[in-house]
């Protein structure tokens, strides 16, 4: 196929309900959309999932804008493509930006699917009918609060508990949640708010039987998540550090890790998302499929992903009246009983609703091939 043309559309979006994490509060999603074009006048979806500010990554919505309309959009118009696989080998003069990188990476994804006839899950290589789901919880005001919410996730069916932890809200909270819930699947993320010197802390959490603690030292570090895990029972499983196939060998090589949060945005696309998938699992790492507040498109993503085998732990891909007043897809996505039923229509298998799209739109920008 030949990319003949690139829509990028830049979105805001209210969310339901503030996010807070150990940086801060987020309460509006801006992000974008990308829309390739094939020569036969199909399209492709993607979308992007840096943030406005750079907290979680050196990305923002404004660097993935450049680096999209400045040098990616150029390397790839009027290329013929034969497979997804390929966008990382065009993309390889640029280095880092992963997330602008993945935004069109995926839209590719869905117009190959879609010119193939098949589900998004399929060319992945996809085996699950339906995937299980977890849910991510802010830090809340109070422990109190913070009980009532998981109560109603559990009776949402939400199959795994995730708070977000940090220095002065988290060994009480994670003891009162237990005490809570002492048989649910529960873990913590602390989206790298400790350090070595916080070990003695740290070695407290093994106390809840957590199936994880996510991130809790530095968003570039994996040697002294390695010194840590020595010294912890809870498994580590990595998010922040990890970018690529490469940063898991060197993570499971030096024992940093023992479970991998995948983000297709992080580390740079569908097809590096599952040579990491492929790698954990000849290893015998388990993966689960983190989640960036994604609208209907990313989250569409997501859920393909997730039907790979090895992702055996449930993601943070909870359906979209979780976050949205009203999602951007029809069908929306929804969680029944704690599952998502993994759609067979071609490409992402969820249709971009247009008029929501423009409701929610604040500029759109169109390249062409010369
Ligand atoms: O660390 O996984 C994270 C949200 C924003 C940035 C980072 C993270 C998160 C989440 C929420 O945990 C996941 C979601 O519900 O999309
Ligand atoms: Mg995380």
């Amino acid at each position: 196929m030949r990319i003949t043309k690139v829509t990028i559309r830049k979105m805001k979006m209210r969310m339901k309900e503030t996010f807070s994490t150990s940086f801060g509060t987020m309460q509006d999603k801006h992000f974008l959309l990308l829309e390739v074009y094939d020569e036969l006048g199909n399209s492709g979806w993607g979308e992007s999932v840096a943030f406005d500010a750079p907290w979680y990554t050196e990305e923002t919505v404004e660097t993935s804008l450049h680096m999209l309309s400045d040098f990616l959009i150029p390397l790839l118009l009027g290329k013929e493509i034969s497979h997804p696989d390929q966008v990382g080998n065009l993309f390889s003069p640029i280095r880092g930006n992963n997330m602008a990188k993945a935004s069109i990476e995926g839209a590719i994804w869905d117009l190959y699917a879609k010119r193939k006839g098949i589900s998004l899950a399929e060319a992945l290589g996809g085996q699950r009918e339906r995937i299980e789901v977890g849910i991510s919880i802010g830090i809340q005001k109070d422990l109190a609060g913070l009980i009532d919410k998981v109560q109603r996730y559990l009776e949402e069916g939400y199959k795994r508990i995730k708070v977000k932890i940090k220095p002065g809200a988290d060994v009480d909270v994670l003891r009162g949640l237990r005490s809570a819930f002492p048989d649910v699947p529960l873990m913590a993320d602390a989206n790298s708010a400790y350090s070595l010197g916080d070990i003695d802390l740290l070695k407290q959490l093994d106390d809840f039987g957590l199936l994880m603690i996510e991130q809790p030292l530095a968003h570039d570090d994996i040697v002294d998540h390695a010194v840590l895990q020595k010294q912890l029972k809870t498994p580590i499983c990595l998010d922040e550090s990890i970018h690529s196939v490469e940063d898991v060998r060197k993570a499971v090589e030096l024992g940093s890790t023992k479970v991998i949060n995948v983000k297709i945005g992080r580390v740079g696309g569908l097809s590096e998302a599952k040579r990491i998938h492929d790698y954990c699992m000849e290893k015998g790492v388990p993966v689960w499929c983190g989640g960036m507040l994604e609208a209907g498109i990313g989250r569409a993503h997501n859920i393909a992903l997730t039907s790979l085998p090895n992702f055996t732990l449930p993601g943070d891909t909870a359906g979209s009246s979780h976050y949205w007043k009203k999602d951007i897809i029809e069908p929306e996505v929804i969680v029944t009983d704690g599952y998502i039923t993994v759609p067979t229509a071609s490409g992402i298998g969820f249709t971009p609703n247009l008029r929501t799209i423009e409701e929610f739109m604040t500029d759109i920008w169109h390249f062409r091939e010369d």
